[in-house]
């Protein structure tokens, strides 16, 4: 796909300071209800794991988004209209960005923001090879931090602020909330949000996504314990833990457990964690939407929903908003 002979693309760099680690883990795992947050789970070989879910053939959400991107692209690009600037929050590999740039009219500019550099410039400069009438302009920024946008060489005629893949899910509502704020002032008045959202179904179907026979997603979540090992010195028995996904249907949530075993202390850059048998640590939480209640946080950050896609089944859903 990508050739070596292309152009590198320009970095503007806003050096984003990443939290410590260590103060991080640390802060979640003194909680009452013990958590780790679920940005952690993506290193090298997490990020491996999560490709290869997004390939079970329980895990529907990829499959059905890529799906709907590519039976509504035209309608997409329609909407959209011509010369738009996409801004992508969180970018990573982009790959979902081709079907999107595909069903474009001459898009103004392609601007992938993402506080992984090495990942941004792989990915910003494999399109700007497979891409060499669009002009690439990657940002490495915290999204959630103010940023400028650049001035791409053709006047965009409307900014689309891109998320893809159901992060939304990742936000508890009032964080959610501040982040739909961000990608409207980002959007600007006139600008869109094209962003997926997994949606509410029943408890099997949900479960089974976050249970899979082959136990990919089992090693997904352990592998946070095993990065925590590695890099923080923590003393985890893998064999002392189990992997448990739970449709929490008060809270309208998949939640990933790592629950212990038995009673045991852990230690964790030099600190001493205690577990109760059955105690877990809650790892991610996915958030589920109806359509309605999306709309409903949608329109409290200042956005109209114009146009929902789904796919044959209904379940997931692509949102165009505007602003
Ligand atoms: C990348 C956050 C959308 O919540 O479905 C997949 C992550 N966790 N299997 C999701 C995930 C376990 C995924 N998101």
């Amino acid at each position: 796909m990508s050739r070596s002979t292309a152009a590198v693309v320009a970095l503007r760099d806003y050096h984003p300071q990443q939290e410590s680690m260590r103060d991080t883990i640390l802060e979640g795992l003194r909680l009452p209800q013990k958590t780790l947050p679920a940005f952690y789970f993506y290193d090298e070989r997490g990020s491996q794991l999560f490709d290869r879910i997004t390939e079970l053939p329980e895990y529907y959400l990829t499959r059905a988004e890529l799906a709907i991107m590519r039976e509504h692209g035209a309608e997409i690009g329609a909407l959209v209209g011509e010369h738009a600037s996409i801004i992508e929050l969180g970018s990573g590999s982009s790959l979902k960005t081709r079907l999107l740039i595909d069903s474009l009219r001459e898009p103004a500019a392609y601007v992938p923001v993402e506080i992984a550099r090495d990942q941004l410039m792989v990915a910003a400069n494999s399109i700007a090879a497979d891409y060499p009438n669009l002009e690439v302009l990657p940002i490495c920024a915290d999204f959630s931090e103010p940023f400028d946008l650049p001035h791409p060489r053709i006047a965009p005629l409307r900014n689309l602020v891109y998320f893809p893949g159901s992060t939304i899910g990742n936000f508890h509502s009032d964080e959610a909330y501040d982040l739909l704020l961000a990608m409207r002032r980002i959007a600007r008045k006139g600008g869109a949000l094209l962003i997926g959202v997994d949606l509410k179904k029943d408890r099997a179907t949900l479960e089974r996504a976050y249970n899979d026979a082959q136990g990919v997603t089992a090693q997904f979540n352990f592998n946070m314990l095993v990065r925590l090992n590695r890099e923080l010195d923590a003393t985890f028995d893998l064999n002392a833990f189990r992997h448990r996904a739970i449709w929490n249907e008060a809270r309208g949530r998949i939640e990933m457990h790592l629950v212990s075993q038995r009673a045991q202390t852990v230690l964790v850059a030099g600190e001493r964690v205690e577990f109760r048998a059955g105690e877990y640590i809650l790892s991610e939480c996915s958030y589920k939407y109806t359509r309605t209640q999306f709309a409903a946080l949608a329109a409290e950050a200042g956005f109209e929903v114009e146009r929902v896609w789904t796919d044959a089944a209904s379940l997931f859903s692509v949102q165009y908003l505007t602003n």
